[in-house]
């Protein structure tokens, strides 16, 4: 019997021999795509994943029990330690100097919420120049290797839909000045759709409903693509692990790696204080002795409400989706062993289908369910891991929807104001409005400064200031 024959029966005794009920149909070509994409997944877990989360065998939704809020490093201004903090900086700095650091970016969200039609890292998302996000990081990169003298592997992960033109991209921009071998692009994995009865769906009939399996699957695909393998030939033992729709993160923060290698800790956090009851970002919690992420969604209101009779709120420390994973904890979760396993998730959404005639159907609601798995459940098989503040305006503005909140407007302003206050820490007289927002266009390159120190040296060493009238690009 042929592969495919064995294939298409694993499917017919799965119940799903549904995906190929067009294959008389199909051309040689349709039939190679439609098993090379049957052959991605894994019956078995979709089975579990259909009685678990589908068929309503166990309990729906997220266990929010026992909760109590999660200890968090505060920042100096918030009590935190000033030394503990300045040894954390120079422990980081030691790692980074010995090439113990890489860093992984998730690229393979599809971004529907901005409406871009591109891979989101090519966004231009700067104020004055319209840099692209990746060029942002890039440079980010370019600096942190100028300061310690080492050079850094970028590893990105990519979805089907946006490899080719990730790729693309950056041959397009010479990598940005990074050498290409240093830069390391891979596909994360993907899930099949199904519907309300746990029948895998077809998109068209040559394809199956697949999506990428959520910034969880990261750590899967770290393993599978070889990278994880790499890193660890190269000595890297620290990943610096962020998503692309931040311009202003700090993606090399020598405080946050010491203090991350300091605990001994194989996950660690950044937190930002909620900026109102009700954000849209994840809660750390502390859940039965371990550390969660409660999401937004999941959160009961009366829990994202709750606050101290000082008026201040109980579970206030906001994930903000930056973390550092220890390499040997992701090969042993990436790895997924009888007792590491990241849960999936159930997303009920509108899926593009086909009927029984092979025509194309737009449901108008939801008509199944998709699965994704989120990085911050790893949190709870990690040793010791740490949460540490942050400062919301140095490190947290989110492009995420064409307007209003998490846009491209507030990006920018964003970037624009902490521009603003390294300038006038440097003693420069930048008008701004009552928000803080400057009135003249101003853009600071990576590459020119990433703090308010580095500003004020760059400035002083610059021989000729340029005015600052009409704005200004540096
Ligand atoms: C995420 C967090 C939220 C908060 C917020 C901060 C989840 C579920 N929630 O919300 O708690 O920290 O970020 O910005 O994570 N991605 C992939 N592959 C996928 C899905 C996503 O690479 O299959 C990447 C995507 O490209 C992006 C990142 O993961 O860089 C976040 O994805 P999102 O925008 O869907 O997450 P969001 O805004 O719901």
């Amino acid at each position: 019997m042929k592969d495919h024959d064995v294939l298409m029966q694993s499917f017919q005794a799965a119940g799903q021999g549904q995906v190929f009920r067009f294959w008389t149909d199909l051309s040689a070509e349709q039939r190679t795509s439609l098993i090379e994409q049957a052959r991605e997944i894994d019956l078995a877990e979709v089975a579990r994943l259909n009685d678990s989360l589908v068929l309503g065998r166990q309990a729906a939704g997220v266990d929010v029990s026992g909760l109590e809020p999660a200890p968090c490093v505060a920042l100096p201004e918030h009590g935190g330690d000033t030394a503990l903090w300045a040894e954390a900086k120079l422990a980081g700095e030691k790692a980074l100097r010995q090439g113990k650091v890489a860093l992984f970016t998730v690229a393979g969200g599809q971004g529907t919420r901005l409406g871009y039609d591109g891979p989101k890292g090519t966004f231009p998302v700067t104020p004055v120049t319209r840099k692209p996000l990746f060029q942002v990081f890039a440079e980010k990169i370019l600096a942190a290797q100028r300061r310690y003298g080492c050079e850094l592997m970028w590893f990105i992960m990519t979805s089907h839909a946006n490899h080719a033109q990730t790729l693309a991209f950056f041959d397009k921009h010479r990598h940005f000045g990074l050498r290409p071998e240093q830069v390391h692009f891979f596909r994360q994995g993907r899930m099949p759709a199904v519907d309300f009865s746990g029948k895998i769906l077809l998109e068209g009939r040559d394809q199956i409903a697949l999506s990428p399996d959520g910034h969880g699957g990261s750590l899967r695909a770290l393993v599978r693509s070889g990278a994880i393998e790499r890193m660890e030939r190269a000595g890297v033992e620290v990943i610096s692990y962020f998503q692309v729709d931040n311009p202003l993160i700090r993606i090399i923060d020598p405080a946050f790696i010491g203090f991350h290698v300091r605990r001994g800790s194989e996950m660690s956090s950044r937190m930002v204080p909620k900026a109102f009851d009700k954000e849209k970002v994840g809660h750390f919690c502390i859940q039965r002795g371990k550390l969660v992420v409660i999401e937004y969604s999941d959160m009961p209101d009366e829990l994202a409400t709750l606050r101290h009779a000082a008026g201040e709120l109980v579970y206030n420390a906001g994930s903000i989706a930056i973390h550092l994973l220890s390499t040997a904890f992701v090969r042993r979760v990436g790895e997924g062993g009888a007792n590491v396993v990241l849960p999936f998730h159930r997303a009920d959404k509108k899926i593009p289908t086909i009927d029984d005639a092979g025509a194309p159907v737009k449901p108008a609601k939801p008509n199944g369910v998709k699965f994704e798995m989120f990085v911050f459940d790893a949190l709870p098989f990690a040793r010791n891991p740490v949460v540490v503040e942050t400062r919301r305006s140095e490190e947290f503005s989110p492009v995420k929807n064409a307007e209003g909140v998490d846009s491209p407007k507030t990006c920018s302003d964003d970037q624009m104001k902490l521009f603003a206050r390294w300038m006038h820490a440097a003693g420069l007289a930048v008008p701004v409005d009552d928000t803080g927002v400057p009135t003249i266009r101003i853009e600071i390159s990576p590459l020119f400064a990433v703090d308010e120190d580095s500003f004020a040296e760059s400035w002083a060493a610059l021989k000729v200031k340029p005015a600052l009238a009409d704005g200004l690009a540096l």
